[in-house]
């Protein structure tokens, strides 16, 4: 399971209870850009060890946006990047997730969409989403991104919405990174978007392949495997572009660095929320590729709209997922790390305060089931 750290209101006590071996962490004290220590990824590490588990993957070590937008001193960031693989190395680490979305990461309009049953899940409403880029941020020429009748759907919204609803789609869409407890404001938002305004798709995959072959052969030396993350949600937004959204995009940057350091980590809910995106053969495809799973469910509609759904519900057929993944384990002879990726706020937890997705109870519940499934499907298969 992931944890966010010693701030983290999921204590490693409560990872162990439900079961985990494992842990996902990251240094998120250390600024994005700087140096991640031998000391400081040791310190993590003994706590983890201390609480009877082991650090087993990093998520993430993030890459800086000077990087990103090849400007400023991205040379300085990518070398302290390089000296952050060699330490985490240093320290007996093997899996190193990233990713390469530009000034967000995964965005939902809604961190608290009531299911009928009562628990909380992340809901992405795409009228909230355009109505918080045209109407609350107010980007410039935003309106030239949607459809009229996107524009129309948004203005219904907009107009129903009450100023607290407003107010809570504001906060949401400016949430900062995972693991900070700060918010964007919409002027540092804007800000950043200008500095992209001259870096469209093939810019950024032009930014991501030079990361990539500057970084991927340290981490082939060292003996560390690079997951990249996939945008989430997997397509351009505010316009920005993402390039890590399809089964092509992966190919692409795969292709960019060969290597076996340079690889994937196979998000099932990023990938999914695309209905083009056919996830069991894209593990048959970039099986090879896979150094981390996150294993979770949407549910989509025609409208673009999805919310997380438990992990054995949703578009995604968990099921024949596992199958795949336990083949490809066999065929490989390894064990690819897997979380459980987010989890409904459902129980004790709809009191508490932890971070979006992130609580324990829900997180369990779809451990629980993952790992039934794997047994089972395994015990089927003879594996
Ligand atoms: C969200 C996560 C992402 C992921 C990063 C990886 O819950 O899946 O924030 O950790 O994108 O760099």
């Amino acid at each position: 399971m992931r944890w966010y750290g010693p701030h983290d209101a999921v204590k490693l006590s409560d990872i162990r209870q439900a079961g985990c071996t494992g842990v996902v962490t990251a240094l998120h004290h250390i600024p994005v850009g700087e140096i991640w220590s031998v000391d400081e990824i040791n310190k993590r590490k003994q706590l983890i060890a201390d609480a009877g588990m082991s650090w087993t993957v990093i998520e993430s070590l993030p890459v800086h946006e000077d990087i990103k937008k090849q400007k400023g001193d991205y040379k300085k960031w990518i070398e302290n990047y390089k000296t952050s693989i060699r330490n985490v190395a240093a320290c007996g680490l093997k899996v190193i997730t990233y990713n390469f979305m530009p000034v967000l990461d995964w965005l939902r309009t809604d961190v608290a969409y009531t299911l009928p049953t009562g628990s909380k899940a992340l809901y992405f409403n795409r009228a909230a989403f355009v109505a918080f880029d045209l109407f609350l941020l107010k980007r410039p020429d935003a309106h030239k991104d949607y459809s009229q009748q996107e524009i129309e759907k948004a203005q219904k919204y907009f107009a129903a919405a009450s100023e607290a609803e407003k107010k809570y789609l504001f906060a949401n869409c400016l949430l900062g990174l995972p693991g900070s407890d700060e918010s964007f404001t919409p002027q540092q938002v804007l800000t950043a978007l200008k500095e992209y305004a001259d870096v469209d798709a093939t810019k950024l995959k032009q930014h991501l392949y030079y990361f990539l072959q500057q970084v991927v052969p340290v981490a082939e030396e060292a003996g560390v495997k690079l997951a990249i993350h996939p945008d989430d949600p997997p397509y351009p937004m505010l316009g920005l572009p993402r390039v890590v959204s399809t089964e092509e995009d992966a190919k692409e940057l795969l292709n960019a660095a060969p290597s076996p350091a340079n690889g994937l980590c196979f998000c099932t809910g990023s990938y999914g929320a695309r209905a083009d995106n056919d996830l069991v053969s894209m593990i048959q495809h970039l099986g090879d590729h896979i150094n981390f799973l996150h294993l979770r469910n949407t549910k989509r509609d025609a409208e673009g709209n999805f919310f997380e759904a438990d992990h054995l519900g949703g578009d995604a057929d968990m099921p024949l997922i596992v199958k795949e993944i336990l083949l490809l384990m066999q065929r490989r002879k390894i064990s690819i790390p897997m979380r459980p990726d987010h989890g409904h706020q459902m129980l004790d937890d709809l009191n508490k305060k932890t971070y979006p997705g992130y609580s324990a109870i829900g997180r369990l519940k779809g451990l629980a089931e993952l790992r039934g499934l794997e047994l089972g499907i395994g015990r089927m298969l003879n594996l």
